[in-house]
C-alpha cells in the first residue's frame, strides 16, 4: 500500500528499499504500514450516538460440561449465549465505528486492561480497550493456559500455573481477540482492541453512548458474540445526539 502512496508522489528510493525481497522479509516478519492510521484531532463540535441493542427472540443457551478440576470450576451449567436485559436489551455486545479516520485522542488507561481467570472463567467475559497491552491473570489455585487468537492467529499463549499471576501482554493489532484456555476447553473471553477511541461495550440494559464523534456519517457495528457483528449508517450532526436502535438476530 505504500507503494501506491509513492506513486502519487516522489519516493522512488523508498519504493526501491522496500521493494523485492526486503518487502517480503518486513511482511513475513509482522510488519504492515501505517496507512489509514488514525489521526487526533480537536473535536470542539463532537455528536454523540446513544443508542440500544437489542435481541430477537428468547436467548440460547449452550452446555458447559466442566470435565477437569470441579473444585474450582463447578459443575455443568447451562450459559446464555446472549445475555438479555430488560426489554430484550443485549448485555456485553460491542459496538464501534469502523474506519473512522480521525476524531478525539485514543484514551490512555491509567492501567492496563486485565482478563483474569476466575473459577475457570474469563472476567470480564466480554472487554474493550485501545491498542496497547492487557495483564492476564489468574485467581484459581489450577493452571490455566489463556490463548488469545485474532483470526485464527495466536495474540498471546500464557501458562498461568499458580495462583496470584500476572502476566501484562502487548495489544498492537486493532480488532477482536477471542480468548480460550488450552486447559478447559470451555472457558471462552472476548477482548476488543480498538484503534480508535468511538466504541462502547454495552450494559446490562443494552443501551451505550459513544460521546464527541466530529459530525459526519459513518458504519456503526454492533457485535454480539452469538449473533456475530451487524452494521447500521449513522450521521452525527454538530453537538447533537443522536439514537439508534440494532437489533441483532442470528
Ligand atoms: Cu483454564
Amino acid at each position: 500500500m505504500s507503494v501506491d502512496r509513492c506513486r502519487r508522489t516522489s519516493c522512488t528510493s523508498r519504493r526501491a528499499r522496500l521493494s523485492g525481497a526486503w518487502l517480503a522479509a518486513l511482511v513475513s516478519a509482522g510488519y504492515s504500514p501505517p496507512v489509514g492510521a488514525y489521526e487526533s484531532v480537536a473535536v470542539p463540535d463532537g455528536g454523540s450516538i446513544r443508542g440500544k441493542v437489542t435481541f430477537a427472540g428468547s436467548a440460547p443457551t449452550r452446555k458447559i460440561i466442566p470435565d477437569k478440576d470441579p473444585t474450582v470450576c463447578g459443575g455443568p451449567r447451562d450459559d446464555p449465549e446472549v445475555v438479555l436485559g430488560p426489554e430484550q436489551g443485549v448485555q456485553d455486545a460491542v459496538v464501534y465505528l469502523k474506519g473512522v479516520e480521525k476524531g478525539k485522542a485514543l484514551p490512555k488507561p491509567s492501567k492496563p486492561a486485565e482478563i483474569t481467570n476466575h473459577e475457570c472463567r474469563f472476567v470480564p467475559h466480554v472487554q474493550a480497550t485501545p491498542v496497547g497491552s492487557i495483564v492476564i491473570v489468574n485467581t484459581d489455585p489450577i493452571m490455566h493456559n489463556t490463548h488469545g487468537y485474532m483470526d485464527r492467529a495466536t495474540v498471546f499463549n500464557q501458562a498461568l500455573p499458580l495462583k496470584g499471576m500476572r502476566i501484562p501482554k502487548p495489544l498492537n493489532k486493532p480488532g477482536m481477540v477471542q480468548v480460550k484456555c488450552d486447559v478447559h476447553g470451555w472457558m471462552l473471553g472476548w477482548v476488543y482492541v480498538a484503534d480508535n477511541p468511538y466504541y462502547a461495550v454495552t450494559g446490562k440494559d443494552g443501551s451505550f453512548t459513544i460521546p464527541d464523534v466530529p459530525p459526519g456519517s459513518y458504519t456503526l457495528v454492533a457485535w454480539q458474540e452469538y449473533t456475530g457483528p451487524k452494521e447500521v449508517p449513522v450521521t452525527v450532526a454538530a453537538k447533537q445526539p443522536v439514537q439508534v436502535s440494532i437489533e441483532l438476530k442470528k
